[in-house]
Order: structure tokens, then sequence, then C-alpha cells
């Protein structure tokens, strides 16, 4: 009965897709097959998913990818009934995560000229365009480079849209034995799988960690350590929990001691563990982060580009962001950002050349852990309009063209690979740390900054509004805007 009943639903399918949405009225079948769907189905804590696996197997469903050491399963399935028919022993909770996946941040790029990315300045480092790279001097990149540049055995996971491997600042950065696509959820490692499709996101944030000195375009903050592409951003732009789940584990278990995570995972940008459709996504995260952490790893963070109190939150109305937008009143501090609000990870806001915070950069006392460079191209003119090179530059991939170059992009995603760096300078300089103390060294041996006096904003002539971008500051020596201060690359290895 079962049998033939699965024969039905693939066949109702098959038509289904060739007519669009045709079958319809009282002859569709009752139970009519859907759309292939991603689910995340949990065993319970600690327990195998042996039981779990055949319950989906017996629920219409497809296992595509197991993890194992967190009690988690990927898996596919037509059938509309699945999550209901897959719930029961050895199963603690299921949830889809269709409409679950959250668009990257993409960020504008602006490109600098090949020519200028080629003419040497004579600059301490040697790198020509070096003198654009305002951010290094800010955390005291060239003295970390007279002391080191890090070490090859420290590789860092960039969690993103891939990296472009034909980079000239980055081909010779990358751990290729190490880069994996987990679109999907599912590993991927060949070249072609883990290089940039739709988005060069992954490859500026890699730039900034890493690229190489070498006479060419820019210096990274650690260039003497690799990264490794863990390409989690689909064709179509979105970061589904699935992939970000095989990423975490992917870096754990091949040896990567940071991770670099510029974007959100799920559609809400704030992620209610005591909302039911979003409790098991919260929990396979969490458990994923909780295993990259226990193999040694420190997982950094974007705060986010919403000028959003983090540490006061009472309405979302942005989310979901591939959906019809809802407005869900009274969010608690349940409802948590992720990854940058989960435990151990290192939430990062961003600053501007000036040294205060950027005008979009989310903030939260008791959030933000600590500050870097992200760029805020909009301070000079109050707002009116946009100086790009105020932003960071970096390495960069033109998705038309195919052609690597450099340019420049703001946002917390450009903050988070500076202290992604700097931490792997530490690394590099102390490589015995563990996580938490290497947290930990990173805030103590941070700059701290003061909160700026009454409401912030320097951006009052910016097109959505004159107090669109108020943001106000709370606590001491550590404070909502900045954290624990802006990261210093030299302090992290003198
Ligand atoms: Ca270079
Ligand atoms: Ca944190």
């Amino acid at each position: 009965m079962n049998n033939l009943r699965r024969k039905t639903l693939a066949a109702a399918s098959a038509v289904t897709l060739g007519a669009g949405l045709a079958v319809t009225g009282g002859l569709a079948p009752a139970a009519a097959a859907g759309p292939e769907t991603s689910y995340l189905v949990l065993a319970p804590q600690g327990a195998t998913t042996g039981k779990a696996a055949a319950r989906v197997a017996a629920a219409d469903g497809t296992v595509v990818a197991a993890y194992d050491q967190i009690g988690v399963l990927v898996a596919r399935s037509t059938n509309p009934d699945f999550a209901a028919r897959v719930a029961g022993a050895g199963v603690e909770s299921v949830a889809s995560t269709a409409g679950l996946g959250t668009a990257l941040d993409e960020g504008e790029t602006v490109e600098v000229s090949a020519a200028q990315a080629a003419d040497a300045t004579g600059d301490p480092t040697k790198e020509p365009l070096y003198g654009q790279q305002w951010d290094m001097d800010m955390i005291h990149v060239p003295q970390a480079h007279a002391v080191t540049t890090g070490r090859p055995d420290v590789v860092v996971g960039v969690l993103d849209s891939g990296i472009s491997s034909t980079h000239p600042d980055l081909a010779t950065q990358i751990a290729k034995d190490k880069s994996t696509s987990c679109v999907g959820g599912v590993t991927d490692t060949t070249e072609a799988a883990w290089n940039p499709t739709n988005s060069d996101h992954g490859t500026h944030v890699a730039g900034t960690i890493a690229a190489a000195i070498n006479g060419v375009g820019v210096t990274g903050v650690a260039p003497g350590v690799k990264v490794a592409a863990v390409k989690v951003v689909n064709d179509d732009g979105y970061i589904f929990p699935e992939a970000a789940v095989c990423g975490f584990l992917w870096a754990a278990d091949h040896g990567m001691r940071l991770t670099n995570n510029s974007y959100y995972i799920d559609p809400w940008e704030l992620n209610c563990r005591n909302d039911a459709r979003q409790r098991p996504v919260w929990q396979a995260v969490q458990r994923a982060i909780r295993y990259s952490q226990s193999k040694g790893v420190l997982n950094v963070a974007s705060a986010g580009n919403s000028n959003y109190d983090l540490a006061h939150k009472i309405t979302d109305t942005g989310s979901p962001n591939n959906g019809t937008p809802e407005e869900r009143e009274n969010l608690t501090n349940a409802c948590l950002d992720l990854p940058a609000e989960a435990p151990g990870v290192v939430t990062v806001a961003a600053v501007g050349p000036t040294g205060a915070k950027s005008y979009y950069s989310s903030y939260g006392q008791g959030v933000i852990d600590v500050t870097a460079p992200g760029g805020d191209t909009r301070f000079r003119t109050q707002g009116a309009r946009s100086t790009s090179t105020d932003g960071i530059l970096s390495t960069t991939f033109n998705t038309v063209t195919r052609t690597n170059g450099w340019g420049y992009k703001q946002g917390t995603s450009m903050s988070g690979p500076h202290a992604t760096g700097v931490a792997a300078l530490a690394l590099s300089a102390h490589p015995g740390m563990t996580p938490g103390q290497l947290s930990s060294f990173l805030e103590r041996t941070a700059t701290a900054k003061p909160c700026p006096a009454g409401v912030y904003n320097p951006v009052p002539l910016i097109p959505t509004g004159p107090n669109a971008y108020d943001a106000t500051c709370s606590g001491g020596a550590r404070n909502g805007f900045y954290g624990a201060g802006v990261v210093d690359a030299y302090t992290v290895v003198k």
C-alpha cells in the first residue's frame, strides 16, 4: 500500500512539474506530491541518527547528509506530510528549511582599475594598493607583520559565497584540500563547486583575512595563514541552515581553528527558540557550533547591517527577507541573530575611517564583543552621497565578466574578517590557545572606545530620513557600540 502510494505521488509530481500549477480542484490526488523540500531532522541530543534515518525512509524521504557527530540529518522529500510522518521515536524534532534561506547581505562593489593595482607606491608593505588600506593602519597590521604574518598551519574557514582560486592575490593563500561547497547541506570538494558563481562576497572577505604580500594588489591582515573556501551561499544568493550546519562541521572536522561568518542564516534575522517552526533550526545550528567549539574552533560572526539594537529586541519588521514581511511583536531576547548571537561566537561590529560606529552597524550591550573596520561610505557627506574609498578595499571577482580584481565594499561583513585575521595572527603567535582563551585575548587586547554622548547619527541626510540611523550607545569601557573595543593586530603578537 505504501509503495503504491509512493509511486502515485511520484507520477503526480511529474505531471505537476510539467504543467505548472494546472492540477487543481477535486480531481487532484488528496495528498499530491509537493516540490522537493529540505528538512533538518534531529535525533535526541547524544543519540545516533540510525532510527531517525529509518523514519525518514519510511516517510518517503531521502537522507542526503548525515551529521552523526551532532545527531542531525539533512533529508529531502516531496511528501507534503513528511514532517508529520517522520515524527516519532528516534526523532526529537524536524523542520522544513523551505523559506528559511536568507539572502546574503551582498553590498555594492566599487572596483579599482587594474593599472592602479599594479602601480607600486613604495609603502612599507610594498603592496601597490596599500595606501588605500586605511583599515590595515587602523588595526596596526604593518607593526604586526614586522613580528609575524601568520603561520601556514592556521587555516581559516571562510563560510561564504566561495573564493576565486584564480585570483592573483589569493591563489597561493587557499588550502584547496580543505575547501568545499556545502550548498544543499552536502559537501562537494571539486574546485569549481567552491569557486564563486553569482557573488564575490567570499572573495572579498578572504582577501581581508589573507591576501598575499606579493607586489600585487592588497595585503590581508594575516597573509601567512591559509583560508579555506566553505561555500554556503547558493546560486540564488541564499544561505540555508543545512548549508551552515554542514559548514561548521566541515571546518571542525578538517582541522580549522577559526571560521568567519559574514552572514545570518534564517529569514527572521532574529531566530526565536520559542517559535516551534524555528526551534529545530536553532537547535541544529547550536549543536553544530558547540561541536566546532569542542574541536577547538573559534567562530567569528558579523553583527549585521541594520543599525539594530540587538540587546533590545522589540519588533522585527524586515523578515522574512525572501517572502512577505510579517511584523512580529513581542520579540524577546530568546530571539537570536544566528550565528552572531550563539554562545561562544565572537560578534563583531563595524567602524569607519574615523573610528566611530559605521552608520549601518548593528549594536547592543552584551552582544557586541569587539569592533573592527567595516567602512562607512556616508559619514563624510552626512549621508547625502557615498564616498566609496571610505569602504574596505580587498579582492574581488566580477561575476559577469568572470575576472578577478580589487574593489571596495562596506559592512559588518567586512569588519568580521578583520577580527578573524587578528585572531589568526594571535593563534600563530600563541598556538596553544583554546577558543575561549582566544576570544578573551581578542577582547583584552582590543583598544577600548567610549560611547558617544546622546543619540548618535552620522548620516542625518541619508535619503531614508533624518532619524533612520539614530542609535544610542550604553555601557562603559565595554559598551553596546564597540564591545571591548577595536581589535589590534600588533598587541596580539608583540
Ligand atoms: Ca598582494
Ligand atoms: Ca558573542
